[in-house]
Parts: C-alpha cells; sequence; structure tokens
C-alpha cells in the first residue's frame, strides 16, 4: 500500500542502490590484478572472482528469470555460483569465469535487470510480493552490498600492499571521554521485527511484541584499550571468564589477541588493510569471535546483551511507545549519524557521533563494528521463509550467533534496527566487536 509518488521514488531508489552496489564492487575488483582476483586469500573466503559472478547470478536469477520472466543470460552456470553446491575452499578450483567474464556477464545481467525494473509497477498488488514496493531489486541491492563486505573481509585477509584507500574517521568529538559508562534501557513491552519496511528481509518479519525487565547497556562498544586490559588481567590464561566451548577453542587455535593484532618492543600493534600502524586505544575493538566478546564481558562482570535487548535499545522509543527504523529516528543514515558505507576503513573512536544516539543514550549503535549478542539465531514467531529458505532457514538453530548493528563496511541500504546478522562462535574475519550490558536491579530501574 504506497501510493504512486512513493512505488516510482521505490523504482528509483532501486536503480540508484543498484547502481551504487555495483561500483563498490568495481572499486573492490579493479584494484587488483587478474591474480589478485583469482588466488584464494584465505581457506575461509571465496576467490574474489567467486563473489564477483556470483552477484551477477544471483541478479541473473531474481531480476531477470524470475522478477522479469525472461530466459536469463547464464542459466547453465548457475551450479559454479550456487554456494550451497561448494564449500568455499573448493571455488578456486571450479572452472569459474575470468574477471573480463565475470564483469561482462554482470553487465549483460545488469542491463536487462534495470529494463525489468522500468516495466515494473511497485503499486501494483496483482504484481505479487517480489514486485510489490520493489522488494526484490532492494533485496538484489542488499545482497550485492553484503558480498562487497565480504570482499572487504578478504582484502583485510589479503597480504600484500595496500590497495584500498579512505580518509580516517573524524576524531572523537569534544565530551566523548565524559560519556557515562552505560545507559539504562527501561523495562516493559516493545515491538521487535517489522511488517511494514519495504526492504526488511525475511528474518526481521513478522513485528511482534517482545516484553523484557529494564537493563544497563555500555553507552559504546568496548574499546581496544578496554580490550587490552583484560588481556593484561591473564584473560586469555584464566578458564573462570570462557564458555567450555570457548577455552577448548582458545587452546587449540592459539588464540592471545584478537586477529590482526601484533605486539612488539613499543606495544600493541594492527594489520589493517595491507599497513601495519599502532593500535588506536578509542577505536571499538574489532575481529574478536563471541567466545572472546564472552570471556571478556564475563571477566568485566557483566554479559553480552540479548538480540532483543540490544533491538530495544536501538529502535524503542519510549515517550511514544513506537519502535524506529534506526536509534535517532526515521530519516536514513547520513554522515552525521554513523559510520556506514566504507567511507573510512575503520572503526570511528567511541563516542563519535551524538546526532546518531538512540533515546537511551547508547552511541554507534549502527556502523562501526558488528556487535555480537548472547542470542542464538532463529525465527521470530510466525516467521515465513521469503523468497528462499536458503537466505535465513536453512542456518536457524543453536550454531549460529546474531550480530547487530552493522559495521563500517556495511552498506545504508542493508542497514536499520532490525536488520540480522549470523555467524559461527569461532569467526573473527567478520568486522565485529560488541558491547556490554548487566541487569538493572529493581533498585536502579
Ligand atoms: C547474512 C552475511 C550471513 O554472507 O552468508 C549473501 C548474506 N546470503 N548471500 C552471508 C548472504 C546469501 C549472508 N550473511
Ligand atoms: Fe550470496
Amino acid at each position: 500500500g504506497t501510493d504512486a509518488s512513493s512505488a516510482a521514488s521505490l523504482r528509483e531508489l532501486a536503480r540508484a542502490e543498484l547502481e551504487r552496489a555495483r561500483r563498490r564492487t568495481a572499486a573492490l575488483t579493479d584494484c587488483l590484478d587478474e591474480a589478485g582476483l583469482t588466488a584464494q586469500h584465505s581457506p575461509l573466503m571465496s576467490p574474489l572472482v567467486w563473489d564477483l559472478a556470483h552477484v551477477a547470478n544471483q541478479e541473473d536469477f531474481w531480476l531477470v528469470r524470475q522478477a522479469g520472466g525472461r530466459p536469463g543470460v547464464r542459466p547453465d552456470i548457475d551450479h559454479l555460483y550456487d554456494a550451497f553446491r561448494h564449500p568455499r575452499a573448493d571455488r578456486p578450483a571450479l572452472p569459474l569465469l575470468t574477471p573480463g567474464q565475470a564483469r561482462d556477464y554482470g553487465a549483460r545481467v545488469r542491463d536487462l535487470a534495470l529494463e525489468v525494473l522500468e516495466n515494473s509497477d511497485p503499486d501494483d498488488p496483482g504484481a505479487g510480493p517480489l514486485l510489490r514496493d520493489a522488494f526484490v531489486f532492494g533485496m538484489i541491492a542488499q545482497h550485492e552490498q553484503q558480498h562487497d563486505e565480504t570482499m572487504l573481509a578478504t582484502h583485510q585477509l589479503r597480504t600484500g600492499e595496500p590497495v584500498l584507500h579512505a580518509p580516517a574517521p573524524p576524531p572523537a568529538p569534544a565530551g566523548a571521554a565524559a560519556l557515562p559508562r552505560e545507559v539504562l534501557v527501561p523495562g516493559g513491552p516493545f515491538t521487535m521485527g517489522t511488517d511494514t519496511d519495504p526492504w526488511a528481509l525475511d528474518n526481521e518479519r513478522p513485528a511482534h511484541t517482545v516484553e523484557l525487565p529494564a537493563f544497563w547497556l555500555d553507552t559504546v562498544p568496548v574499546t581496544n584499550a578496554a580490550y587490552q586490559e583484560f588481556i593484561a588481567a591473564g584473560g586469555y590464561r584464566d578458564p573462570r571468564w570462557w564458555h567450555p566451548r570457548g577455552w577448548a577453542h582458545k587452546e587449540h587455535a592459539g588464540l592471545e589477541a584478537p586477529q590482526f593484532w601484533l605486539r612488539d618492543s613499543s606495544g600493541w600493534l594492527r594489520r589493517r588493510f595491507g599497513r601495519t600502524e599502532p593500535l588506536p586505544p578509542e577505536e571499538p575493538v574489532l575481529h574478536v569471535c563471541w567466545y572472546e566478546a564472552d570471556a571478556y564481558a564475563r571477566w568485566a562482570g557483566r554479559r553480552l546483551p540479548t538480540e532483543a535487548e540490544w533491538e530495544k535499545a536501538a529502535r524503542h522509543d519510549p515517550a511514544t511507545g513506537r519502535s524506529r527504523r534506526h536509534p535517532w529516528g526515521d530519516t536514513p543514515p547520513g554522515p552525521d549519524h554513523a559510520n556506514l558505507g566504507q567511507r573510512h576503513l575503520q572503526p570511528a573512536p567511541a563516542g563519535s557521533f551524538p546526532a546518531g544516539a538512540a533515546p537511551s543514550g547508547a552511541r554507534q549503535l549502527l556502523g562501526d563494528v558488528w556487535e555480537w549478542t548472547s542470542s542464538d539465531f532463529l525465527p521470530y514467531p510466525g516467521f515465513a521463509a521469503f523468497p528462499y529458505r536458503e537466505y535465513s532457514e536453512v542456518f536457524f538453530g543453536s550454531e549460529y550467533k546474531v550480530l547487530r548493528g552493522g559495521a563500517f563496511g556495511v552498506a545504508p541500504v542493508a542497514c536499520r534496527s532490525t536488520f540480522r546478522n549470523w555467524d559461527y562462535p569461532i569467526r573473527r574475519q567478520i568486522f565485529a566487536g560488541f558491547r556490554t550490558a548487566r541487569d538493572a536491579s529493581g533498585t536502579d530501574a
């Protein structure tokens, strides 16, 4: 139910977001030569040329064939780019398209996809749920941006000279150091998930009421300086702080610090997209797994927030009882709200973006670093897979932990306070940090 002008503007938005995603894909792949695109930089990741053709193939399937009812450009290669057919480690051995062929494929698919978009009516109720509100176009723009973030993680894992460049984020604003350590989120019901956000993905639906007791949440994500204290206090040597499976994993993998940290005589350094630099103390910690986040929280006498707590802190407006799209309200993210869209190649200092604060006063809930929550990735009551089971449904269960908020490399089109990400609790190559929480007792609530 949108009016004609908003239907036309959703079509325009879809075109702009598809084009924005493709410019980013090009920027992440045009900077490497053939060898850099076909190499496997880590067994955890695909060769970049696989992602390049995979985004085109998904667009071929969903926009050209499913939405457009057309024959498709290369249905014959669907199997090569089916993530469930071939694990990442096996992909370099496949007869993949070359970088040049993959770029051409993407361009041919895109021309047809934009024709389908121009001929579609996002407002026609008879058009079906894929085309309504230009959903499937928004879904494919988000899909390409998600793979762009995956490609950014591949860039972080690759060794060699830096090829990505971006200005540093602004320094923390005045007063950032004096922010209260934690904010109180009042108890009571709130609306979790959404029925109305046109491009929300299946796992964000449906909207449902969740009742929570009051809790305290860190005002900002845990910083490198705070995390160093945990290391210096022997946190990695004390099993009391660790989940039993986390301790076993830490011992087996030899973890002693976040991924990409190095120590020399002057202290901690970190490698970031090919540069080695002193660890910035006020930056949110990055590249920790769920087990490290969980251990830090226990050492600090606290715990990770549940997914529902995180979403309430990031959406609920106690003044109106409404859930917002973003912590600051319903307006789209701008540069003063959050560090998103790969404008920078690192998180901004803790306490940045006062204009992006939630009603509770918590900052940086969106952008900067993905935030691990304590929760398993599970469906909301009334969940229905749409449009394909392999986006979310096949991952539901206790194997995956939920991350919220989105990092500096997440595009605004794939970021909102309802958005859900998930990964294995041992994964560290993703751009993940965390903040901690504690129950509020009856007296302080
Ligand atoms: C939502 C980030 C876990 O990359 O595995 C991309 C997104 N799904 N193609 C992933 C996704 C299909 C997904 N995550
Ligand atoms: Fe994909």
